[in-house]
């Protein structure tokens, strides 16, 4: 949609406090958080769906980017008890659950020599064991094996708990690992920040400020790094807007993130299995409010083995711009709760005509957005 048509269709937008936000949404000027909530409270789907592709549009135009990844998962079980995991065993019933040791972790990366994967994305739960100098050496390894792959990993739950263990600050640990080989950090393990509602859904692991400020310090060694939201649960709105002030403020300050993921809580097999999962629409308008809300995030992802590819190709028609890469069935977060993704996996071919389908040009890209491939030009 031009500025021109989403103006038009602004001006017969009959409420004026919405009309007034679309209108600064327009000029590019930033929205406060009384008027994120607004948008929530009030704003239809459609209306919301066309700002948020006037602003993807300024920013990427019909651009959807992709990346050719797989994810190493080196055990779940967890010290942790996050209420919405289904994924987790507690360390109290370890033996039920899977630990990789280090040789069969780079036996997963040697599993794609000679293919063009560009990123591993290391995450799991927290392990007593898996220590900053297990970890340390594991990237160092995976580095020496293969040193062209980008190595994501770790959240500020992981980070936090390893570095307490070892007695060293954020910035130690963190330089620690850079140098050992790890170039950014994903964006699990942030949920909800508000008080109010993390006691209530993970109460136990690092708090808001503790996850942000391990990314601040990331962001200060060079790194970049993504963030997440779970939202659909117990939270208002009020407290996803609060969620995303807190990045947007950490992004104005450092500038290091480059994807916001909105993960939509999933309810199957967890402590939380009584809680409706959001409708499709509710999942649109999120993303929708997401794109809109978060003017200094230049990325928008939707992560489709949470979604399904169905819904992940809807959400390019509200404010999203990525979703994720090929997969290749290396993940168990989704499926265990409750996914449609029971063996997420999709060939370079079947993102590039998911994306063709409805109209964006794919543009296959490293972890930093570097183009690797754009197949629109193909
Ligand atoms: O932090 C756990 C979420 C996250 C459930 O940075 C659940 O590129 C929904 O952060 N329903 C980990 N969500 C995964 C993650 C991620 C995934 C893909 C890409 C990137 C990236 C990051 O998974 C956790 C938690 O928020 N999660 N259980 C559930 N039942
Ligand atoms: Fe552990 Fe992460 Fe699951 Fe929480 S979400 S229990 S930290 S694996």
């Amino acid at each position: 949609m031009t500025e021109q048509e989403f103006e038009q269709l602004n001006s017969i937008q009959a409420d004026t406090t919405l009309k007034f936000i679309g209108e600064k949404v327009i000029r590019g000027e930033r929205i406060s958080p009384e008027e994120g909530i607004i948008l929530f409270e009030k704003g239809s789907l459609s209306w919301l769906g066309s700002l948020a592709n006037h602003v993807r549009e300024k920013l990427h135009g019909n651009k959807t980017y992709f990346n050719r990844n797989f994810h190493i998962e080196p055990t779940n079980v967890c010290v942790f008890s996050c209420k919405f995991c289904s994924y987790s065993k507690l360390y109290a019933h370890k033996e039920e659950g899977w630990e990789l040791t280090t040789e069969q972790m780079l036996d997963i990366v040697k599993s794609y020599d000679g293919q063009p994967v560009t990123e591993v994305h290391i995450v799991g739960g927290v392990h007593p064991k898996l220590t900053l100098e297990f970890f340390a050496d594991l990237l160092r390894q995976i580095r020496a094996h293969r040193p062209d792959l980008h190595i994501k990993g770790f959240t500020p739950v992981e980070l936090d708990y390893m570095f307490r263990k070892a007695k060293v600050s954020a910035e130690e640990g963190m330089k620690y690992l850079q140098e050992a080989g790890l170039q950014s950090l994903p964006g699990g393990g942030a949920e909800i920040f508000h008080e109010e509602i993390r006691k209530q859904i993970c109460e136990d692991k690092v708090d808001a400020e503790g996850w942000l400020h391990i990314h601040r310090v990331a962001h200060q060694l060079g790194m970049h790094t993504n963030a997440t939201m779970l939202y659909g649960h117990i939270e208002e709105y009020r407290h996803r807007i609060d969620h995303m002030e807190r990045l947007r403020q950490l992004q104005d300050e450092t500038g290091g993130f480059n994807t916001f993921i909105p993960l939509k809580f999933r309810n199957k097999d967890n402590e939380m299995s009584h809680i409706p999962e959001s409708s499709i629409v509710e999942d649109m308008r999120m993303y929708a409010v997401a794109r809109i809300y978060m003017d200094n995030f230049p990325h928008l992802k939707a992560y489709w083995p949470m979604l399904g590819r169905n819904n992940a190709q809807l959400t390019l028609s509200f404010g999203v711009n990525d979703i994720d890469g090929t997969i290749d069935d290396s993940t168990k977060i989704y499926s265990m709760a409750g996914s449609e993704e029971q063996n997420p996996t999709m060939t370079t071919t079947e993102l590039v005509n998911l994306i063709r389908q409805v109209k964006r040009e794919p543009v296959e890209r490293d972890t930093l957005y570097n183009i690797i491939k754009d197949y629109s030009l193909a």
